[in-house]
């Protein structure tokens, strides 16, 4: 099933979407008001996530899917947001292109340990709509669409969609730079729902978009496939889990295979949406930081 949190009034409150009806979960009880709050009643109480909202949508009020989008908040209260790099050929293929040591992208996209590096806390990821961040110090800036896993204590509890918004020109710089060209502010926004595994048939097989629109104008338009990705999700949380005591409540993007190629350059200003099949699509304008 679909979970958006929203934001109401300056509360939080937590619906679920099952086929094309939209139930408010706080409204059958005030103490469901996120993700994370239905995640950890339904582990103790030994039953799914899914199993606990049907039974709550019973005494639930019914909402619109306009109130859901203009109230839609970030879906989870992830409390670390982590991201694979060079999960796909095409961007072991631009960061070759960009880097001043192209040889670490080649090798650790054949190797068995992935890439995973720390992506944001929730002060640095931005809410469906609002704005993400390119860096005033930055020359080239991208959005990176990816997949998200949302992870309950280690284990996968639902997919989100993520932007990985980076500065490629910090990052070819130098690869020691791989902080500052990934965390800063407004660097990630995750949205606008989580889905459950079991409404999603396959991670490894979902189609993904992005377009980008500038001055009213597309300026690009692309798609790929999940099944491109080189690791699989299972893998990317082994190793992310191991030898390293994770948060409640937290994401792993899984990379990007959508690059816009130079002189591509995002702007404050842009639109960015991305769409990944069954799960929805983020949408986020960009600013300047
Ligand atoms: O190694 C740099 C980061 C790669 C990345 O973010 C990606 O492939 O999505
Ligand atoms: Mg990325």
């Amino acid at each position: 099933m679909h979970y958006h949190q929203l934001a109401v009034s300056g509360e939080r409150r937590l619906t679920v979407s099952r086929g094309s009806t939209t139930y408010d979960l706080t409204s059958a009880d005030a103490d469901l008001r996120t993700f994370g709050d239905l995640a950890r009643v339904a582990s103790i109480a030994r039953t799914s996530i899914d199993r606990l909202a049907s039974e709550l949508t019973e005494d639930a009020d019914v909402v619109d899917e306009g109130f859901v989008d203009q109230h839609a908040t970030v879906p989870v209260d992830a409390e670390e947001v982590w991201a694979a790099g060079v999960t796909y050929q095409i961007s072991e293929q631009a960061r070759e292109e960009e880097s001043s040591m192209p040889d670490m992208y080649l090798d650790v996209y054949d190797a068995d340990r992935p890439e995973i590096f720390f992506k944001a806390t929730p002060s640095r990821t931005v809410e469906p709509g609002d704005a993400i961040g390119v860096r005033e110090d930055s020359e080239w800036d991208v959005p990176e669409p990816e997949l998200g896993i949302v992870l309950r204590r280690g284990e996968i509890v639902g997919y989100t969609v993520g932007n990985d918004v980076s500065s490629r020109s910090i990052e070819g710089e130098n690869p020691l730079y791989l902080p500052q060209a990934k965390v800063y502010d407004r660097c990630c926004s995750i949205g606008p729902c989580v889905v459950t595994p079991e409404d999603v048939d396959d991670p490894h097989e979902l189609e993904m978009s992005m377009t980008i629109e500038r001055d009213g104008e597309i300026i690009y338009d692309d798609a790929t496939n999940t099944s491109e990705m080189v690791r699989s999700c299972d893998e990317l949380v082994s190793y992310f889990t191991r030898h390293n005591t994770v948060p409640e409540l937290a994401v792993i993007l899984t990379g990007t295979s959508l690059v816009p190629e130079q002189p591509f350059d995002l702007q404050a200003g842009d639109r960015v949406d991305i769409t990944v099949e069954g799960i929805g699509t983020l949408s986020n304008s960009v600013t300047t930081v």
